[in-house]
């Protein structure tokens, strides 16, 4: 039952791979995959920056043990590396926060360890912690942002003294609100949803990386997919659903170009982020109402990569982590004022590209949210420019000068549109179940699913994260597989 159904999966990212990956080795038969460019992995892309591969997308696997498909997956084709498979590993519960060494470099040239602003980063720590748990209490306030400020401002109060030992802890804060924008991917906290923030869900695993690069993890699945699977080059613009004229297929796909694929069933995989762009010109008819208010109002944000190459390092040899606190900003303010002459701002700092035997001397800076977009328009000696001056301020020494540098642009890319989804500001669970259901959503015998929904944004509590994306291909996958099984057959309406 099914293997002559005509699947088309638009979007060979993790959840299109997933999705293709499961129904071909259930016995469906004629499963395509349409890719609008010329490669699969979507946001899990290793690029090359000199003879090294760095990560220009995803980057860890978050929560890497059992309970994870991506570490089942990775693990099972041989890609971590024996550290990241120890229990010890797996057993580690950091709340998706993992304890790096880190180091503190401030405006004025100093150098700092982490303990000498623990007052700050406890309190944000806490802060952070309280803020998840508002999800069946009632949000005192609509956003994260708000709740940690006002809360901050209260508690500091009693805590920081109003001298220079207090203000460097603000500042400190004002940092730690920028790095949670990355992690996030929100322009400020302002914008993500206080109760929704605490849909997300961490596994347990200290996150590890692909020593090899993430891309490995995508060409192991691919290589078990018949070859002509994915038809690349191939942007789908727009989606016929709901046919009147069903003698050939309920659902045609129309390719830039004008090419028309006749499809049974249609699984779309690409990004909140395009959806939110362009679902008035890629379906026909409109997606229902309840489902576009979905799309606009689930967040999709951008976060950035810059890595930068140095002839040798000015950090600490067991240093993971490089923050840059601003002295002159204890606003605790997450975004910046006047965007072109201070974008720079809103980097928080660098991560550690290890090990430098094999890397060299690579750090990778993060930048989220509109500064980041910013960023993109920028020309790369421009963004090298800013670099250097920030560099030289921050360590006080004048000369020194990074090799080069190379930064991703997920805002600008067409077929992203932003790097990945959070819940913003008046999300609910609902939103989520609205981006999955399928359309038509009334299932009839006449109108089988049509149209369903997978990738990142549609996973309840795992949302942006491969592992979600991944199981949200699964999940569709079985979705179709559950329609053509004997048993659901039966039980369907005749007329
Ligand atoms: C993770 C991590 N990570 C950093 C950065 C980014 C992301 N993520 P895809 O987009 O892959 O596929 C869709 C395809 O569709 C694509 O190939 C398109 O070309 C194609 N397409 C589009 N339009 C089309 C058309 N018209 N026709 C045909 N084809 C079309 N995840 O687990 N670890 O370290 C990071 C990171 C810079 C950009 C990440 C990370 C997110 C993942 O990369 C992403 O979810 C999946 O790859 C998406 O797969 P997909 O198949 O859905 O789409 C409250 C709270 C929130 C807490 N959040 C914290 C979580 C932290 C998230 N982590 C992020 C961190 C980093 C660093």
């Amino acid at each position: 039952l099914g293997a002559d159904a005509r699947i088309v999966i638009i979007g060979c990212g993790i959840s299109g791979i997933a999705a293709a990956h499961r129904l071909i080795k259930a016995g469906f038969n004629h499963v395509r995959i349409l890719e609008a460019t010329g490669r699969s992995g979507g946001r899990i892309k290793t690029g090359k920056f000199g003879d090294n591969i760095v990560e220009i997308g995803a980057n860890w696997i978050h929560g890497p043990s059992k309970e994870n498909p991506v570490f089942c997956l990775a693990q099972q084709y041989g890609l971590l590396s024996p550290e990241a498979l120890t229990p010890e590993n797996q057993a580690m519960d950091v709340g998706g926060h993992p304890p790096w060494i880190s180091s503190v470099f401030t405006s004025t040239g100093r150098k700092m360890s982490l303990d000498d602003l623990s007052p700050a980063v406890e309190m944000y720590k806490e802060l952070l912690d309280e803020s998840t748990q508002f999800l069946e209490r009632g949000e005192p306030w609509p956003s994260v942002g708000q709740f940690i400020r006002a809360e901050v401002l209260q508690r500091s109060a009693e805590k920081w003294k109003a001298d220079n030992a207090g203000c460097l802890q603000r500042c400190m804060f004002t940092t730690l609100l920028k790095v949670e924008c990355c992690i996030c991917g929100s322009h400020t906290l302002d914008d993500l949803g206080l109760g929704a923030s605490g849909l997300y869900k961490s596994i347990p695993g200290l996150d590890c990386t692909f020593p090899g690069g993430y891309e490995g993890l995508v060409r192991n699945l691919m290589s078990e997919l018949p070859a002509g699977v994915v038809s690349y080059n191939q942007p789908v613009s727009c989606i016929h659903w709901n046919n009147s004229d069903k003698r050939d297929a309920q659902v045609n796909v129309e390719c830039h170009g004008g090419k028309v694929v006749a499809a049974d069933h249609v699984i779309v995989t690409v990004p909140l982020g395009y959806l939110k762009k362009h679902h008035t010109s890629l379906f026909r008819p409109p997606l229902p109402l309840h489902k576009i208010h979905s799309i606009q109002r689930f967040g999709f944000g951008t976060n950035n990569k810059i890595f930068v190459e140095f002839d040798s390092p000015w950090w600490d040899e067991d240093c993971e982590v490089i923050y840059f606190v601003w002295e002159d900003d204890d606003t605790m303010v997450d975004q910046v004022e006047d965007v072109p002459g201070s974008w720079i701002k809103k980097l928080v700092g660098f991560t550690v590209v290890k090990p430098s035997e094999r890397y060299g001397h690579i750090l990778c800076g993060w930048i989220a949210g509109k500064e980041s977009h910013y960023m993109e328009t920028l020309s790369e000696q421009e963004v090298m420019y800013a670099i250097t001056q920030l560099v030289r301020r921050f360590t006080g020494n004048p000369i020194i000068t990074p090799r080069k540098i190379m930064r991703s642009q997920w805002f600008h890319d067409p077929w992203t549109c932003g790097s990945y989804s959070y819940p913003s500001r008046g999300c609910s669970l609902q939103d989520i179940e609205n981006l999955m259901e399928p359309v038509p959503s009334k299932q009839t015998l006449s109108q089988p699913l049509q149209v369903l929904f997978a990738g990142e944004a549609t996973h309840p509590s795992y949302f942006s994260t491969v592992h979600g994306a991944l199981l949200t291909g699964w999940r569709e996958a079985d979705r179709l597989l559950a329609h053509y099984s004997p048993a659901a057959r039966s039980e369907q309406p005749t007329k």
